[in-house]
């Protein structure tokens, strides 16, 4: 029963940590899981490589329209992480997340009702929730340290990363990769209806996207079958453990309790659905791959 692997820890989110390999980092995803803001003591079973195999899945769908920081998924991955980390190039990170939306929905619907404008961009009137948007818009924030992120204008992210030129070939970059994953994924029969990068630069300059790409945890992905304009749509890995969360009376607020195994048990099955839907082959395949089984 292992899992922390014996090497210095650079950073830590809710979910996935980095580690230190020298000339390298190792990122691993964990299983646990987290809903409103919260993460339950309770984990789910192949949820980190779900999620490793997903954005593996992009990166190298996009890896000629956009360098990534993809090292390897086997040489010097611990064998008891295997399937759920990757060892990655360091890169000098940019002090803004690059978030991509289609669709109006989240803080992003909450900023458009109040205000009629996201982030800086002042949209057409009468717009409904859900809708797509006439093209998708490049919507930084500003990397806040847990979680909540504060939404910002362009100008405001070329003050953070402190180059025009600089932020414009981010926000091309992220506009190319989703477009060109909003159209795959369209094929499969899913709505990749918002995500998020982080970005860093290479020792010779080079533009590379990094952390994990087009995951269910960074993205909004929604079925084709049920989409309906003028509501929220369900989240389709964590609408079960949600729904139970808000069934079970608790007030949303740390700590969030443990999940029951038939909620953990359905949740599995819907990363794995997916896993298998976004790619196209089965889960299996990835844990073989990466001899994680
Ligand atoms: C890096 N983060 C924040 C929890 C924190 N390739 C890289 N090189 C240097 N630094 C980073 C990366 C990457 N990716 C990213 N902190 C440092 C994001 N998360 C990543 C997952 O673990």
């Amino acid at each position: 029963m292992s899992s922390a692997p014996d090497l210095p820890l650079i950073a830590r989110g809710k979910v996935r940590e980095l580690y230190d390999l020298g000339d390298a980092l190792l990122m691993v995803a964990s299983d646990r899981i987290s809903t409103y803001d919260a993460v339950h003591p309770t984990p789910v079973p192949d949820k980190g490589a779900v999620l490793t195999g997903i954005s593996a899945f992009w990166f190298e769908q996009t890896k000629d329209l956009v360098p990534n920081h993809v090292i390897s998924y086997t040489d010097r991955v611990p064998e008891d992480l295997r399937g759920r980390a990757v060892v990655v190039r360091k890169l000098e990170m940019l002090p803004v997340e690059c978030v991509v939306r289609g669709y109006i929905t989240g803080s992003g619907w909450k900023d458009y009702q109040a205000s009629g404008v996201v982030s800086g961009i002042e949209l057409p009137s009468g717009l409904q929730e859900s809708e797509q948007l006439p093209e998708p818009l490049f919507t930084p924030s500003s990397k806040a340290l847990e979680g909540h992120d504060e939404a910002i204008d362009f100008e405001a992210a070329v003050a953070a990363v402190g180059d025009r030129e600089v932020t414009e070939r981010l926000r091309d970059a992220s506009l190319a990769l989703y477009a060109a994953a909003a159209a795959t994924a369209r094929e499969r029969g899913v709505i990749l209806a918002d995500t998020k990068f982080e970005f860093g630069l290479d020792g010779d300059g080079r533009l590379v996207v990094g952390d994990e790409v087009l995951t269910p945890d960074s993205s909004r992905y929604w079925p084709l079958e049920g989409y309906t304009v003028g509501r929220g749509q369900p989240s389709f890995d964590k609408q079960y453990v949600r729904d139970w969360a808000t069934a079970s009376g608790w007030d949303k607020l740390p700590p969030a309790p443990p999940v029951p195994d038939d909620i953990v048990e359905g949740t599995r099955a819907r990363y794995i659905e997916a896993y298998e839907t976004i790619t196209g082959e089965p889960f299996s395949a990835w844990l073989e791959r990466t001899g994680a089984r």
